[in-house]
């Protein structure tokens, strides 16, 4: 099996960004030796920073499927870690472009919304409550534009519509309106899925994630977790492939993994 995972409200508390409540379950899969790959709405900065603390050296995505990073010769059968240089192959579109688009949407509807092109260091961490440097790793982004939307759900129905017109994507987050490329989390898992498959045969892959922007990913898994979100609400139903974990962000995310684990599903 490969675990693929969100990060914020997920794998990190929404409000700490803590992973500790998930310790002892990332422990047991490095134990039985099951990967976990990232795949976040988070930039490759800030990825690189919780992969040296998670000693985490498998291969992830970034900005909610916009690029995917592997390990060099991890399919070749190299040891790995969270220092080892990495091939990144970008599936989405160029951050220009998306900001150039919101900037033409917002000048002809005027729609109000901030995003990160319109914020300092300072805007983020009140907006999110990362610590500095971690919010300037955050505003270094290369293949999506998070939005903190300011205005009504109708007006964000047209901007979504609009998007689409223009052959980009809008997915939401915890915290804000992300505006994609063309390629989302559900195609970062297929997309590493293929390089796993081509190196090692059929993997079952495991999908965890609390927001609708990881409805793409949760479909495109064998085995789907929504996480209950921090007022203990889940983003989507359990049918089919796609279940509740019972608990929060990390709680939720290491029962689900002990369960898996408890009926030797991985
Ligand atoms: C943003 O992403 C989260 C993901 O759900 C959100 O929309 O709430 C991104 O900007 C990411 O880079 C950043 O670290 C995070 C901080 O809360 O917010
Ligand atoms: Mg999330
Ligand atoms: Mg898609």
């Amino acid at each position: 099996a490969v675990v693929f995972t969100d990060l914020d409200a997920t794998l990190l508390d929404h409000h700490d960004y803590s992973w500790q409540a998930a310790g002892e379950a990332l422990a047991v899969l490095a134990a039985h030796e099951v990967p976990v790959c990232i795949v976040t709405s988070k930039t490759a900065a800030e990825v690189a920073a919780l992969r040296c603390e998670l000693a985490n050296g498998h291969p992830f995505a970034t900005e909610n499927g916009g690029a995917v990073a592997v390990p060099q010769g991890y399919f070749e059968g190299a040891h790995c870690d969270a220092n080892t240089p990495l091939d990144v192959t970008t599936l989405g579109a160029e951050r220009e472009i998306l900001r150039a688009l919101v900037e033409r949407l917002r000048a002809k509807h005027g729609f109000r919304f901030t995003g990160f092109g319109d914020m300092g260091v300072d805007d983020v961490i009140e907006a999110t409550g990362l610590d500095r440097e971690a919010a300037a790793k955050a505003l270094d982004r290369a293949a999506s534009e998070p939005l903190l939307w300011q205005d009504s759900e109708e007006a964000l129905d047209t901007f979504c519509g609009a998007v689409e017109a223009a052959g980009l994507a809008v997915r939401v987050g915890g915290r804000f309106v992300h505006v994609l490329g063309q390629a989302d989390k559900g195609d970062a898992l297929t997309w590493l899925r293929a390089r796993y498959e081509r190196a090692h045969g059929p993997i079952l892959a495991v999908a965890l994630g609390d927001s609708g922007n990881d409805v793409d990913m949760l479909e495109a898994a064998d085995i789907g977790y929504w996480v209950a979100r921090p007022d203990g609400s889940y983003h989507g139903s359990a049918m089919g492939h796609i279940r509740h974990a019972r608990g929060i962000g990390p709680a939720g995310w290491a029962e689900a993994i002990t369960a898996l684990i408890a009926h030797h599903e991985i």
